[in-house]
C-alpha cells in the first residue's frame, strides 16, 4: 500500500468515499489535508446511514488513526455531531486527530457566505454555504482563528473580541445582517474547546513519526481537481487545494513521502453548483443518470448536473495531479444505455482544442466533441472480473484508458463493497 494520496479527477463526488474506504483497510493512518464540511460521505454502519463531513471513514477501523490535517477548515458544531453519531453506535474516536493549526469556521463565517452568494445574484458560485470561502479568505487575510487558539481562552477572548467587532462591521453595512454578540460566540467556542481538547494535536508532527515509521498512511482529497482554488474552474471552484500537491501542502509533508497517486473519476460527469460544464445532459438521458446513479448531494441535498465522460478533464486531472492510475466508479450507472458518448475534444471557435483553456468565458464556449461507442444494455453489478464484463463495457473502458493515458486500476460497480473489480 505504501503512502498514497486519492484525490478526485472531476468536479468532487466521483465517489472517492468508496475507493478510500477500500484503501483505509491497509492503512495504518488516513489524513484529511483539505477542505471543510462542504465535503460528505455517507456511510452505512450497523444498517444505520449517517454522513460524515470530516471525519476520515477510516474511523471505522480502530486501529487506524484518522488525522483532520492542517489544512482543512473546521467547523466544531458539525464535527462534535459527527463523534456524537460515532460514539452513540459505540464506535471508538480515541483514534481521531485534529490539527492545531487547521483554521475554525465561525458563525460569521457562515452568514457571509450565505449572504455574499445573495448579493452576487447571477454570479453566484452555488457554494455549499457553509462558510467554507470565507474562513479560508480569512486565513489568507491573517484574521482567521485556529484551532490552537481555542486552547487558550484568554487567547480566544481577545482574538474573538477583536474579530467579532470588525466582522459586525461588515455584516451590518454590507450585508443587512444583523451584528453576532461576542460574549455569546465566545462562550459557545469555549465549550466547543474543551470537548476537541482531547484529540487536538501537532499533527505534521505525528504524520512525520508515521512516515518514520515506515507505516501507510493514506491522503484522502476531498472535492475534485476542477474545484481547485488555483487550477480548477475558476472562480466557479471551493477555496481549498483539492489536488495532489495540495495534500502535501495540507498535511505538513514533503512531496518524496508520496509513492502513488490514485485519481477517481466517475464513467461519466457529474457537477454541483454553478459554472460551465461542457458536457452537460439536459433531456432525457442526463435524468437517467441523476436517477440511477442518485445524483444527489451529501451536503446541501442538491441535484447534482449530469453530463457524458469529459476526457478532455480527465487529461487535464492526469497532469496536474501526476496520477499513476485511475478509479472509474459508477460503471454499472451505464448499464440500460443502448449508446455511450465519450468527449474528446472541444470546438472553440471553430478550432478544435485539445486542453483545458484557462479563461472561464473561453470554457463557457467550448462544445463537445464527442466519440459514439456502443452501450452493454446488461447489469454490470454482480461482475467481480475484468473477464465478467461486457464485451462493450471492456471497449469503454479501454478508450478511456488510451485516451487519458493512464492505467485504470480500479472499477467500482455499485456502492457496496464487494461491488469492486481490482485490475490486476
Ligand atoms: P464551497 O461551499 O465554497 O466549497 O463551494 C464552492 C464550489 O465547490 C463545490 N463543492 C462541491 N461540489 C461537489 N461536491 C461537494 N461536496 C458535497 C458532497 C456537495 C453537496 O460531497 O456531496 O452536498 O452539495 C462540494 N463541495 C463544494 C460547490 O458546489 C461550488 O460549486
Ligand atoms: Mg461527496
Amino acid at each position: 500500500m505504501a503512502n498514497v494520496i486519492v484525490i478526485g479527477a472531476q468536479w468532487g463526488d466521483e465517489g472517492k468515499g468508496k475507493i478510500t474506504d477500500l484503501l483505509s483497510r491497509s492503512a495504518d493512518v488516513v489524513v484529511r489535508p483539505q477542505g471543510g464540511v462542504n465535503a460528505g460521505h455517507t456511510l452505512v454502519v450497523q444498517g444505520q446511514t449517517f454522513k460524515l463531513h470530516l471525519i476520515p471513514s477510516g474511523i471505522l477501523y480502530p486501529d487506524t488513526e484518522c488525522i483532520i490535517g492542517s489544512g482543512t477548515v473546521i467547523d466544531p458544531s458539525v464535527l462534535l455531531r459527527e463523534i456524537e453519531q460515532l460514539k452513540a453506535l459505540n464506535i471508538s474516536v480515541d483514534n481521531l486527530f485534529i490539527s492545531q493549526i487547521a483554521h475554525v469556521t465561525m458563525p460569521y463565517h457562515r452568514l457571509m457566505d450565505k449572504a455574499s452568494e445573495e448579493r452576487r445574484g447571477k454570479h453566484k458560485i452555488g457554494t455549499t454555504g457553509r462558510g467554507i470561502g470565507p474562513t479560508y479568505a480569512d486565513k489568507s487575510e491573517r484574521t482567521g482563528i485556529r484551532v490552537i487558539d481555542l486552547m487558550n481562552a484568554d487567547d480566544l477572548r481577545e482574538k474573538l473580541t477583536w474579530t467579532i467587532t470588525y466582522k459586525n462591521v461588515i455584516l451590518e453595512k454590507l450585508y443587512n445582517v444583523p451584528p453576532l454578540d461576542p460574549e455569546e460566540v465566545i462562550a459557545e467556542y469555549l465549550d466547543y474547546a474543551e470537548q476537541l481538547r482531547p484529540h487536538v494535536i501537532d499533527s505534521s508532527l505525528k504524520i512525520y513519526e508515521a512516515t518514520q515509521k515506515k507505516k501507510n498512511i493514506l491522503f484522502e482529497g476531498a472535492q475534485g481537481t476542477l474545484l481547485d482554488l488555483d487550477h480548477g474552474t475558476y472562480p466557479y471552484v471551493t477555496s481549498s487545494n483539492p489536488v495532489a500537491g495540495g495534500a502535501c501542502v495540507g498535511s505538513g509533508i514533503g512531496p518524496t513521502v508520496i509513492d502513488r497517486v490514485i485519481g477517481v473519476a466517475k464513467a461519466y460527469t457529474t457537477r454541483v453548483g454553478e459554472g460551465p460544464f461542457p458536457t452537460e445532459l439536459h433531456e432525457e438521458i442526463g435524468a437517467i443518470l441523476c436517477d440511477r446513479g442518485a445524483e444527489f448531494g451529501t451536503t446541501t441535498g442538491r441535484q447534482r448536473r449530469c453530463g457524458w465522460f469529459d476526457a478532455v478533464i480527465g487529461r487535464y486531472a492526469v497532469r496536474i495531479n501526476g496520477l499513476d492510475c485511475l478509479a472509474v466508479t459508477k460503471l454499472d450507472v451505464l448499464d440500460t444505455l443502448s449508446e455511450i458518448k465519450v468527449c474528446v475534444a472541444y470546438e472553440l471557435d471553430g478550432k478544435i482544442c485539445h486542453h483545458l483553456p484557462n479563461s472561464a468565458n473561453q470554457f463557457a464556449r467550448c462544445k463537445p466533441i464527442y466519440r459514439t461507442l456502443p452501450g452493454w444494455q446488461q447489469d454490470t453489478g454482480d461482475c467481480r472480473n475484468l473477464e465478467d464484463l461486457p464485451r462493450q463495457a471492456k471497449d469503454y473502458l479501454k478508450f478511456l484508458a488510451e485516451l487519458m493515458e493512464v492505467p485504470i486500476a480500479i472499477i467500482s460497480l455499485g456502492a457496496s463493497r464487494d461491488q469492486t473489480i481490482i485490475v490486476e
